[in-house]
């Protein structure tokens, strides 16, 4: 059964999906809505000169404006790392997608210490964590009024325990920002493939996670969808749902292939494009789980005439499986395939939703602890010592879409990491840069890239340089400076 489900898992997701046509033309009306809306809201936050933006290279003058992130976009963006939690009846049965068959009685973790993920998380230098509160399986990680598939049905804390309380607790005591997993996909719910029933009892399961636990700032909705029960597919409605999200939780984003806050940046390996623009094309991609060459190269790169922000998550796993197996227990990613990732995904405009599958007892691993502490100290090593700190490099625009700031160095030293970044506040604009280094009064070329955005890191071969320029080849609005920072590596 494990060998299937791992086959499928390998195959793509997508071989699940199932999307109502109808469903995806009412759902594209809703995201354009509910996008257009939370760009007005925040129109006015964005006039002004954020410091350090030279004042002659101010875009004002250009029409038409572009899409800027809200002030949650910005917020989520600059999380970097998120911690994913799956959890629930799977970590029981060993299985990575239960069919919703499962007993209830199996889920019990003695030991469940929701403060040891967060105190994790947090040591490691995560933000925010996002939990499972029901899988494809269908149970329920809190007290639902909705169905009997749930915690109350189970021996965890007499029946009386609820995890979605406890992890969000702890998130707030660690200073980290909890978000909530929902899938869509139910393969427990009898009224699943209903239509408007099912719709009715997610939107009720919704309800009662957005309105329990306080502010909760990422809703994410899964892309895979199969069969329910009963053989049938279900049609969702994605405008309500999101909607109502809007409604209970305004400042929440709202993570899906479609988003409309947030999009699935297109695999679960941890690597997002290496152009990633965080503007789409709303119209590519309008619901969850659709497929095409074209669904998924806008999924991973964003889309460059795109005209709503929608910047992209990376999700990947700490282990082969989303959740705990113990037979992968040596198969924890190292630390340096962590730092990596770490590359892949917010050094390239993206946010890491690195998930960390607590184990039967209701902890996270020793091994996984031990790996995400390794991987901490060696991003503080690598990012420790900021060769440019202080100084300001000159910038100069080249024409209308074209750039170049240089800066020297205080002395001469060696870079093996360019870390660039654009004040995403203000757009993001730049399409195709390259970066030179000083070599014995030479310039030399260091690194070249399409998108920088809210962070690019390039890894470069090692060379001892006395100066740095950043030259903007091209862009979709007239530039603004680029922030640069030079590290020597590791
Ligand atoms: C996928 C699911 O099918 C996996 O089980 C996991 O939850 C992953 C994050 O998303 O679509």
């Amino acid at each position: 059964m494990r060998m299937t489900e791992r086959r499928i898992d390998a195959l793509d997701r997508r071989h699940f999906l199932s999307v109502a046509a109808g469903a995806a033309a009412a759902s594209a009306a809703a995201v354009a809505g509910i996008a257009g809306a939370s760009r007005r809201a925040h129109a006015g936050m964005h006039a002004g000169t954020p410091s350090g933006t030279p004042s002659g290279m101010l875009a004002q003058q250009v029409a038409p404006r572009r899409p800027r992130p809200s002030r949650a976009q910005l917020a989520w963006q600059r999380d970097e790392l998120a911690m994913f939690i799956h959890f629930g009846v799977n970590t029981f049965t060993d299985r990575e997608w239960g069919d919703g068959t499962e007993s209830p009685s199996i889920f019990d973790p003695a030991q469940l210490d929701a403060r040891q993920w967060a105190r994790t998380a947090r040591a490691a230098g995560f933000k925010a964590m996002v939990l499972t509160a029901k899988h494809h399986d269908g149970f329920c990680l809190w007290p639902t009024a909705t169905t009997m598939h749930s915690v109350r049905s189970s021996p965890f804390r007499g029946g009386n325990g609820d995890v979605v309380r406890e992890f969000v607790d702890a998130c707030r005591a660690e200073g980290l920002r909890p978000g909530l997993y929902l899938s869509p996909w139910d393969r427990n719910a009898a009224s699943y493939g209903s239509g408007a029933g099912y719709n009715d009892f997610y939107i009720a399961q919704l309800t009662e996670l957005l309105t329990r636990y306080g502010e909760i700032h990422e809703v994410w909705f899964d892309g895979a969808n199969g069969e329910g029960p009963n053989g049938k597919r279900q049609s969702y409605d994605w405008g309500r749902i999101w909607t109502s999200v809007k409604e209970m939780q305004p400042d929440a984003v709202i993570f899906s292939d479609a988003g409309p806050e947030i999009r699935w940046i297109g695999n679960e390996r941890g690597v997002a494009g290496e152009t990633n623009w965080s503007i789409v094309d709303p119209r590519i991609v309008r619901v969850p789980g659709m497929t095409g060459d074209e669904v998924m190269r806008s999924l991973r790169e964003g889309d460059r005439a795109g005209f709503i922000w929608r910047p992209g998550e990376t999700d990947v796993s700490i282990r082969p499986g989303w959740f705990h197996h113990p037979a992968e227990d040596a198969r924890v990613k190292g630390v340096d395939e962590l730092v990596g990732i770490y590359f892949t995904s917010v050094g390239r405009n993206s946010k890491l939703l690195l998930n960390v599958p607590p184990t039967r007892a209701g902890l996270l691993h020793p091994t996984d602890v031990a790996r995400l502490a390794g991987m901490r100290e060696r991003l503080d090593a690598i990012f420790r010592t900021d060769l440019a700190a202080g100084v300001e490099a000159k910038w100069v625009a080249t024409s209308g879409t074209t750039a170049t700031g240089t800066l020297t160095l205080p002395r001469p030293a060696e870079v093996g990491i360019v870390d660039l970044r654009e004040d995403i506040w203000q757009g993001q604009r730049v399409a195709r840069y390259a970066v030179e280094g000083l070599v014995d009064g030479t310039w030399r070329p260091l690194s070249r890239g399409t998108t920088i955005g809210y962070r690019k890191l390039d890894r470069v071969t090692p060379v001892r340089v006395s100066g740095v320029r950043v030259m903007i080849e091209d862009a979709i609005e007239v530039p603004l400076s680029v922030a640069i920072g030079l590290y020597a590596g590791g």
